[in-house]
């Protein structure tokens, strides 16, 4: 029976006020006179709660009743931010909210920024989910992601003596308003054990996995309301939990510590999620985890499925389950025992069900990256999913042979790698558990067509395709930067605030002079709110009038942070020996955490820090150039970081990064991008014109080609003087005096085989910041590219994409009901 949809509540200021103070008085206990700032923030998102409840139901009975096909998100991380000013943004409140705090002179934006982040991610995969999420509630597919409700979120990062120190985050210790409990989804998952084998005569084998260990899967919901409120999705967290939380026999023997082993094991599950987007961890903790959430969400999504449909016959016509990269993997052996298990479906069958309910999306090519786990820790953990793995990889090689392919292609295909000391390939598993397999981008598709998947792609050859990733307009234009939404309002109409590819209806107006100084005007503005930030939390002056040339993302040596520090050096020592010359101000920005246990980036860290204080204290510079390195980058970092910047630095060495999504966000904030041809910045060249965007440096075959040929740094380091001096300050210790060896290693790196490029780029990079220099002179011109650049960006909204998935990959979605 469907609930009745409740009358819809006032949204006028007045009756804002009053629900809030009644929500001060009755669920908080204080009165108003007495509330401190955090009582605001809890009162103001118990109004917009209730408000975003009223909707979830209908949202979720319309889902139901509706019997359309639903989507699965299955991912590791969801790295969403905060959550109220994008549900008072979507709920359209943020105007009558704002007047309603002010009659108790509250100040909204002062409330909205005590709301813990949410960072139960690691970077671009996590925030691409959380983009995702809100995307799907938007556009009107009946998404639900899945995920780990992980009590330790991504660490806070601390710089001390310039170095990056790890602190514990505790985003839950103040409670969740955004989430429920539901005790009543509360699932079984079983580890380790053994697998009893049943035969009876004529039949085929029944396999019966008895786990030794059984822990509790709790669900959380938290509700992800879409734009103009139509559509409220949930995210289900999952929390881990014992089965018998004390253990009574050990603790009426008087062993009270004995008594908790069990459930602290147990609890360790979800308790903290791991800091590396770079290097498999290699855990078995990790793999718990993996296991743990994939294997709850199956059981929701079937128990949901069968109380809707007589069998899971039909399961691939209603469910779709996308695999976030590799993390979920272990879903397709779990489906398969299930089906074939417990439900007695007959293996082809299974197989068939499985395969067309999946989707896997990968999101790296870096080898070091790809999940593989040893055999002998699967087997321990998963014995039932080890031997299904077996299976399947058994039907996968007889197909390939049968259609003649060779040993090597078949070694290349296998699920299990035996070069390593025997592992599971967790990226094998997926694309062969399903019917279509997606790159993030145009290039990083072809690349997997060409390099990890190459022989897989030769048996199954349509099932690669590409959905190149993009970002919630919402909150990466409209929240994040309401004085350019609220300029193009008036320029062009609200009519790309529900379509944001209208934001091409700007374009003609990177010719009109006035708009121009009103678009560099919002854009001065942003700069000076980072700035008063940097000088609050760091006490660096800037000017809003230099370039901003911001570089914000997880530090990786692909990502070339390095490349950028060693120009800010090489900008340094020109400035200081050629003082007459005509110099543009700049501002180089660095943010981003390095994995704890990744100790180059941790060393580049260093490097920026060292290299900031000593250019921002040397007078000689005469504040022509700063470096300012921004400590622990978040989503609500990033939300102020993105409208300020005029120049984005997109560096990577070409081949590596799969998309990138900051270079979305930049651009549709009109900042001007310099790049490589990597991930999506190609499709980002051919959207905003090649005038509009500075490219340079190797492309991704000329860098394979490279390192096929052993290219090394050092002729090019002692044939180019700019890099020579700047790596010589370096490795001679002028940034670090009290210990001259610091970047020993780092700099040797230069010189030996320069794996990323930096050498080998550098030039081509000098000689576009020089370019771009002069450009920003020319301020016409630049605010023109810029305004072209938010104008023409639309295609990367994550809608779009979201859109694309829905059509070509889970058939569902608006104009696919069934
Ligand atoms: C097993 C350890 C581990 C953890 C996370 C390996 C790899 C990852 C992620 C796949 C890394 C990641 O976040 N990749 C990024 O995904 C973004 C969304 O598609 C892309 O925009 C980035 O280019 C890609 O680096």
């Amino acid at each position: 029976m469907g609930a009745k949809v409740p009358e819809p509540r006032q949204n006028d200021p007045d009756t804002l006020a009053r629900q809030i103070v009644e929500k001060m008085t009755y669920s908080i206990c204080k009165h108003p006179e007495q509330a401190r700032k955090y009582d605001w923030l809890r009162a103001v998102t118990l109004v917009v709660r209730d408000r975003i409840i009223d909707r979830w139901f209908a949202s979720t009975d319309r889902i139901r009743q509706s019997k359309d096909k639903r989507v699965y998100y299955l991912s590791m991380e969801f790295l969403i931010g905060r959550l109220l000013r994008d549900a008072i943004n979507n709920l359209q409140l943020t105007g009558a909210i704002r007047e309603a705090l002010k009659r108790y002179n509250v100040e909204l934006d002062m409330v909205e920024l005590l709301e813990p982040d949410a960072a139960l991610g690691n970077g671009g995969l996590g925030r691409l989910a959380a983009c995702f999420m809100e995307s799907m509630a938007s556009t009107g597919v009946p998404g639900v992601g899945y995920g780990i409700r992980y009590v330790h979120g991504f660490f806070r990062q601390e710089i001390a003596e310039g170095a990056q120190v790890e602190l514990p985050e505790t985003w839950l210790v103040h409670g969740n308003p955004w989430e429920f409990e539901r005790r009543d989804s509360t699932y079984e998952i079983g580890f380790g054990g053994k697998v009893l084998t049943q035969q009876e005569p004529g039949k085929p084998p029944r396999h019966v996995w008895r786990p030794a260990e059984r822990v509790l899967a709790v669900a959380y919901d938290t509700p992800i309301v879409g734009w103009r409120g139509e559509q409220v999705n949930t995210l289900r967290l999952w929390s881990a939990q014992a089965v018998d939380p004390i253990l009574l026999d050990a603790f009426n023997s008087g062993d009270h510590i004995g008594a908790l082993v069990e459930s602290n094991k147990a609890e360790a599950i979800t308790r903290v999620l791991y800091p590396a987007d770079s290097h498999q961890a290699g855990q078995e903790l990790r793999l718990r985890q993996e296991y743990f959430f994939s294997a709850a969400s199956l059981q929701d999504i079937i128990r949901r499925h069968l109380g809707e449909n007589d069998s899971l016959d039909n399961l691939a016509d209603k469910v779709a389950i996308q695999l976030n990269d590799t993390h979920p993997a272990v879903s397709v052996a779990e489906l398969m025992r299930l089906l074939v298990d417990v439900h007695g479906y007959e293996w082809g069958k299974a197989w068939e069900i499985t395969r067309a309910t999946f989707g896997y999306t990968n999101h790296t090519l870096l080898p070091e990256a790809l999940e593989h786990w040893p055999i002998n820790l699967f087997e321990r953990l998963l014995p039932r999913q080890m031997q299904i793995i077996y299976q399947i990889n058994a039907d996968v090689i007889r197909e390939a042979s049968q259609k003649g392919f060779d040993g090597s292609q078949i070694s290349a295909i296998s699920l299990i790698d035996e070069g390593h000391g025997r592992r599971v390939r967790m990226g094998q598993l997926a694309f062969v558990g399903s019917h279509a397999v997606n790159g993030v981008s145009a290039l990083h598709t072809e690349l997997m067509k060409e390099t990890v998947f190459r022989n897989l792609h030769d048996l199954y050859r349509d099932r690669i395709q590409n959905k190149t990733n993009g970002v919630t307009p919402r909150r990466w234009l409209m929240e994040s930067n309401p004085g350019l939404t609220g300029l193009l309002t008036e320029a062009i109409g609200p009519g790309f605030l529900d379509d944001v590819e209208k934001l091409r209806d700007a374009d003609p107006l990177a010719g009109d002079a006035g708009f121009r100084d009103r678009f560099a005007a919002v854009k001065r503005a942003n700069k000076a709110r980072l700035a008063d930030v940097i000088s609050d939390r760091l006490a660096i002056t800037l000017d809003p009038d230099a370039i901003f040339d911001i570089q914000v993302k997880r530090i990786h040596e692909y990502k070339r942070q390095f490349l950028n520090i060693i120009e800010a050096i090489a900008l340094y020592n020109q400035i200081r020996a050629h003082p007459e010359k005509d110099w543009t101000p700049r501002v180089k920005i660095f943010a981003g955490k390095a994995a704890p246990s990744y100790v180059q980036a941790k060393e580049i860290i260093h490097l920026a820090n060292d290299v900031a204080r000593v250019i921002n204290s040397d007078p000689s510079v005469r504040d022509l150039l700063k470096v300012v390195f921004i400590p622990n980058y978040n989503v609500s970092l990033a939300e102020i970081i993105m409208p300020a910047a005029d120049l984005s630095e997109q560096i990577s060495t070409a081949g590596l990064e799969a998309s990138g999504t900051g270079n979305m966000k930049f651009a549709l904030n009109g900042a001007l991008t310099i790049g490589t041809l990597d991930g999506a910045n190609v499709e980002m060249l051919e959207h905003v014109g090649e005038d509009n965007i500075f490219i340079f440096g190797l492309k991704a075959d000329e860098v394979a080609q490279r390192r096929r040929e052993t290219h090394s740094g050092r002729s090019i380091i002692e044939r180019t003087p700019l890099l020579r001096e700047a790596v010589n300050a370096i490795s001679t210790g002028v940034f670090c005096p009290e210990s001259p060896a610091r970047y020993h290693t780092l700099v040797s790196s230069l010189y030996n085989n320069d794996w990323w490029m930096i050498c080998a780029d550098f030039e081509a990079y000098w000689e576009t910041q020089r370019h771009l220099d002069e450009l920003f002179l020319r301020q016409d011109e630049w605010q023109a590219k810029a305004i072209r650049n938010t104008a023409r960006m639309g295609w990367f909204s994550s809608d779009r994409s979201i859109r694309e998935y829905a059509t070509d990959i889970w058939h569902a979605g608006p104009g696919k009901r069934a």
